[in-house]
């Protein structure tokens, strides 16, 4: 904030949010603690209210942070920019701060916690020192659900709060349930660039270095040097994965990277599917399909992350904790994801696109022609000669899960819905078939702890390099990855008592072809997969029994209309046992760093996947 601008003072008309509008002295302290701390010049309790939301969009808009765009084209909506260096998550920055190390795992970076409280004591001390500091009160999940659990974050952004806004139940209704007597997760966020006297904001405060601390045994998020989504929207990633993570091991649930979607059948039968896949292989356009095939609908749910737990019938039931989308903008368009188009109509917060030359949003692939000019995310002119993307690739939109326009109405039902089909997916141009039914719940557990994804551009590491991500949980697990597999086990072992098990796939829409062309069209076409699940969870049709599970048989998988080879259908719709074989032998290099804390079950099916090979 600038506080030599008059305009920028935050909320100055809303004295009352300044008084702590709780009776929880345990609030309070901790309130005055981290402020004592921090040094802040004023204290801002969110109230989550429309009027709120105005003045702090007015306070950044005083300060350059959004930039409004054209009220027509996209009405109520908003540009900002981050710094260069602020743009992405940083998974060498997060860190696991469990008492013992063992308890985070080979796949965490783990630091003592008391080593990591002192480094944090000393970045927090006058970090807010010209700033607001707003506590930001917010629900994970609707109010009146068994898994909906309650955070505070304390930051010094505004960009913050209104991106919590979205994203979350934020303000008197999570606060009325504190004062109920909930517990809260407590997460602190600073973007570490304390105020001078007089000294002017810069639209993007943020600081080089970066923290991204997780307290597992305290329930604790500590969060310095950033204000990027993932690093800094804190009920996101690091309260709904990594410490929700620990809560559902702890208690017996399941607090998943999978969205969540609801399918319904031309002859109205529906099913729930849940699906992990690491980034970059679909996931929002699986969240938000539009079907190919006449009849069939899909509605979304979630997006990204999925809560799920054994209900009093012992049947797994999941609900989304989020009320916000935070998507990744290039490659979205009318195309790959109508529904999103539709979505950004307006109220949307686009952080890192480019600006066209009539006060809109472009970015890579929105349409097929490039625009002459944009003002490129750094903010410098660009044409299509210049060299770099005009949106980063990692450019996003923020927009309330309300305006998802195949959002199901049962998105925020507190009872959740109960889960048919879990899918785990990963980017293979080889190896994988385009889909395969787990043999067992085990066999099951065993897919997602060994799933894997080519690299892409976009992604940290070679290009086409292939990266095991167990349940694409791999930064986002608040333990031990071994431990992980082990709960999955446990709660498959819980289900046995209804014996109504979700069925577990897993689907690859990335085999190429030898010229390196994608085999399967994917997008709306995906339907035809969903369309074999639904036989399948029906019991109506058998299929072929291979090393890597249950693959259609090709006169029950519905290619009508595609314009498919039949050697591609081959190619996409069978396996090759002794590229099978590398593959489970290649995944015994993670299961040996994950160590002792891999179950039996797991070398098991490793070993039985091996020996089918062999058959
Ligand atoms: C995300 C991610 O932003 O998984 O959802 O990185
Ligand atoms: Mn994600």
């Amino acid at each position: 904030m600038n506080s030599t601008s008059p305009k920028a003072t935050p909320s100055s008309s809303s004295a009352a949010r300044l008084v702590p509008p709780t009776t929880r002295e345990d609030l309070r302290e901790w309130v005055d603690q981290i402020a004592r701390l921090t040094t802040p010049d004023q204290i801002h309790w969110c109230d989550g209210s429309m009027t709120e939301r105005q003045e702090l969009v007015d306070v950044l808009v005083a300060t350059e942070t959004l930039i409004p765009l054209d009220g027509e084209l996209r009405p109520n909506s908003f540009l900002a920019r981050s710094a260069p260096d602020d743009v992405a998550r940083v998974e060498g920055r997060t860190f696991i701060c469990s008492e013992s190390e063992s308890d985070a795992g080979p796949t965490n970076n783990w630091c003592d916690p008391a080593e990591m409280r002192s480094t944090l004591t000393g970045l927090f001390a006058g970090s807010m020192r010209g700033r607001t500091l707003y506590v930001v009160p917010f629900l994970m999940g609707p109010v009146g659900s068994p898994v909906t659990r309650v955070g505070v974050e304390i930051t010094d952004s505004p960009y913050v709060v209104v991106s919590m806004g979205t994203m979350t139940r934020m303000g008197r209704v999570a606060l009325d349930i504190i004062e109920g007597g909930a517990d809260w997760v407590q997460a602190v966020h600073t973007v570490g660039a304390p105020l001078g006297k007089g000294e002017v904001d810069v639209p993007w405060p943020c600081n080089p270095t970066k923290y991204i601390s997780h307290f597992p045994e305290t329930r604790e998020i500590w969060s310095y040097g950033s204000a990027y989504g993932g690093n800094a929207l804190l009920g996101k990633k690091a309260f709904a994965l990594r410490i929700g993570s620990v809560i559902a091991r702890d208690e017996g649930w399941l607090a998943e990277h999978m969205m969540l979607v609801r399918v319904t059948s031309p002859e109205g039968q529906v099913a729930h599917i849940a699906a992990a896949f690491p980034s970059a292989c679909g996931k929002t356009n699986f969240a938000m399909m539009q079907p190919t095939l006449p009849g069939w609908q899909v509605e979304t749910l979630g997006d990204d992350i999925a809560w799920m737990w054994i209900d009093d019938n012992g049947l797994l039931r999941a609900l989304n904790p989020e009320a916000g989308l935070f998507g990744v903008a290039p490659g979205t368009s009318d195309s790959t994801n109508p529904v999103a188009i539709q979505t950004l109509w307006g109220n949307t917060v686009f952080t890192n696109v480019a600006l066209t030359d009539d006060g809109d949003v472009w970015w890579e692939g929105l349409t097929k022609e490039k625009p002459d000019h944009l003002i490129d995310w750094t903010g410098a002119d660009w044409t299509p000669a210049s060299k770099s993307p005009a949106a980063h690739p990692n450019s996003r939109f923020t927009v309330a899960m309300d305006q998802c326009t195949t959002a199901a109405s049962e998105w925020s039902d507190p009872r959740g819905v109960v889960v048919d089909a879990i899918v785990f997916g990963g980017r293979r141009s080889d190896t994988m078939p385009l889909v395969t039914e787990a043999r067992s719940w085990a066999h099951g557990v065993y897919l997602g702890a060994t799933m894997a994804s080519e690299r892409t551009a976009a992604a940290e590491g070679t290009l086409g390099e292939l990266r095991r991500d167990p349940f694409a949980m791999s930064p986002f697990t608040g333990y031990n990855v071994g431990e992980h597999w082990a709960h999955w086990l446990s709660i498959g072992e819980r289900l046995r008592v209804s014996g109504r098990f979700p069925r577990i796939f897993h689907v690859n829409w990335f085999r190429r072809g030898d010229g390196g062309e994608f085999l399967w069209p994917g997008f709306g076409d995906n339907v035809r997969v969903v369309k074999w699940m639904m036989d399948r969870i029906r019991g109506d049709i058998g299929g072929v029994d291979t090393p890597v599970g249950t693959l259609p048989h090709p006169s029950d998988f519905d290619l009508d209309g595609l314009n498919l080879s039949a050697a591609s259908a081959n190619a996409i719709l069978s396996v090759d046992a002794a590229e099978i074989e590398v593959d489970a032998r290649d995944s015994q290099t993670l299961l040996n760093l994950v160590g002792s804390t891999v179950p039996s079950e797991i070398w098991a099916e490793n070993a039985e996947t091996i020996d089918k090979c062999g058959q």
